[in-house]
């Protein structure tokens, strides 16, 4: 649901040109280092693109759906580490308190995430818990008031910046499944917790991920999002729904980017006499990447309407995750094929986005979980 066109496209515009003016051009330094530069980080705050997704009444801009895969498209045409930044404020770190927090926890940490003063993981994955979630290891056993806290989470993207980390831990040791887990607020210094050291990734340099461990961590009770015993892994399976519509629209914004690199290299490279472009064989990989685009637009685009009107949208956010990662994996592939030996060589962000997009068909569920997903809802609905 879009509620202002002008404002949405203004907001649209701004983005697209900042994407274009100031993350581009830092793409490389950030890929050498490792690191966004802070006036990067800054200018990602004064644009509120830390709280696009929350409420107005925290302090965020409280876009609807559409309205945020819109802007995610656009931010997405830059390396995804900077939209990985912002990711998890307004996706997974922060969807659990606003679907089920409850008022006193939403007014104390919504705002500080809406701002980016405070970032926010999610940590549900362990060492042992990947696709079957709802296995997880770490325990939190009642004492008094609180509860004390031991496991490890695993490839938390970022942890080592976050203040605050929302927490899947399991409260019944009795019930070995998804009821026995809830879902914990813990801030960042809380005696107890400490980070494994950065992850070395295959790509997204700038994006960075690690272990969160917890070693009798003491947290009260009342850090229990939404003061609900049990209930966290629905709340995991909620924000995850809304999180992978989300990426979905990621997936978008980089393969528009990626296609358009290869566009503008076939018009410029001549072979054989002439631009690669006008090649009908070249022709065709880019007829197919744009097809595909436009198809993965239009499925978000739809997801995002329904999820507006209050519908339960968990198969179709499954349908967009799985279609425009893997989309966008073919994408990467013919434009490395279409820039030739240019796009094996680091020269091209061709070569980066090749790596950085893989990430996209892994996290926030394999390809092969929204298959299960989708097949499941399918079954039971017929049922
Ligand atoms: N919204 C609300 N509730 C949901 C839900 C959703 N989208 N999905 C599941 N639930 C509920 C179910 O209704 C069920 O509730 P009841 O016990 O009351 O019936 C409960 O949660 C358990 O669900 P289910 O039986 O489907 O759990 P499974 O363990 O069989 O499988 C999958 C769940 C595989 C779908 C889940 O583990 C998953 O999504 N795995 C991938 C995890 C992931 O994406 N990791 C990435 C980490 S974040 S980067």
């Amino acid at each position: 649901m879009i509620r202002d066109q002008e404002t949405i496209e203004a907001l649209c515009d701004t983005v697209a040109r900042f994407v274009r003016d100031r993350l581009i051009p830092a793409e490389d330094l950030v890929s050498e280092t490792d690191e966004i530069p802070h006036e990067i980080v800054r200018d990602l705050q004064e644009l509120g693109l830390f709280g696009l997704s929350i409420p107005e009444e925290y302090g965020g801009m409280g876009l609807t759906m559409e309205e945020e895969v819109l802007i995610a498209i656009e931010l997405a045409k830059a390396s995804p580490c900077y939209r990985s930044l912002i990711g998890t404020n307004n996706g997974i770190g922060s969807q659990g308190l606003i679907l089920d927090g409850t008022e006193d926890q939403k007014r104390i940490y919504l705002p500080r995430l809406a701002t980016g003063e405070l970032i926010a993981s999610f940590a549900l994955t362990e060492p042992n818990a990947g696709s079957d979630a709802a296995s997880l290891q770490t325990t939190a056993v009642k004492d008094g008031d609180d509860y004390i806290l031991n496991g490890t989470k695993r490839y938390i993207t970022n942890a080592p910046r976050a203040g605050m980390f929302t927490v899947m831990a399991r409260t019944d040791a009795a019930n070995k499944g998804a009821g026995g887990i809830s879902a914990f607020i813990i801030e960042k210094g809380t005696p107890g917790l400490s980070l494994g050291k950065k992850d070395k990734k295959m790509g997204q340099r700038g994006a960075h991920t690690c272990d969160v461990i917890f070693e009798d961590c003491r947290v009260p009770a009342s850090n229990i999002i939404g003061h609900k015993e049990g209930a966290g892994f629905k709340t995991a399976m909620k924000t995850l729904d809304k999180g992978r519509l989300h990426i979905a629209a990621i997936c978008i914004g980089a393969a528009e980017r990626m296609l358009e690199d290869a566009l503008r290299y076939a018009m410029d490279r001549k072979q054989f006499g002439k631009p690669i472009a006008e090649f009908q064989l070249v022709q065709a990989m880019l007829a197919d990447s744009r097809t595909e685009i436009y198809a993965a637009r239009s499925m978000v685009l739809d997801a995002a309407r329904r999820r507006d009107d209050g519908k339960d949208v968990s198969t179709e956010a499954s349908c967009c995750k799985l279609f425009a990662s893997e989309m966008c994996g073919r994408v990467a592939d013919r434009a490395v094929q279409i820039h030739g030996g240019a796009g094996y060589i680091s020269e091209y962000a061709i070569e980066r986005f090749y790596r950085d997009v893989r990430l996209f068909r892994l996290y926030e569920g394999t390809s092969q979980i929204q298959q299960l997903i989708i097949a499941r809802n399918m079954i039971r609905e017929a049922a």
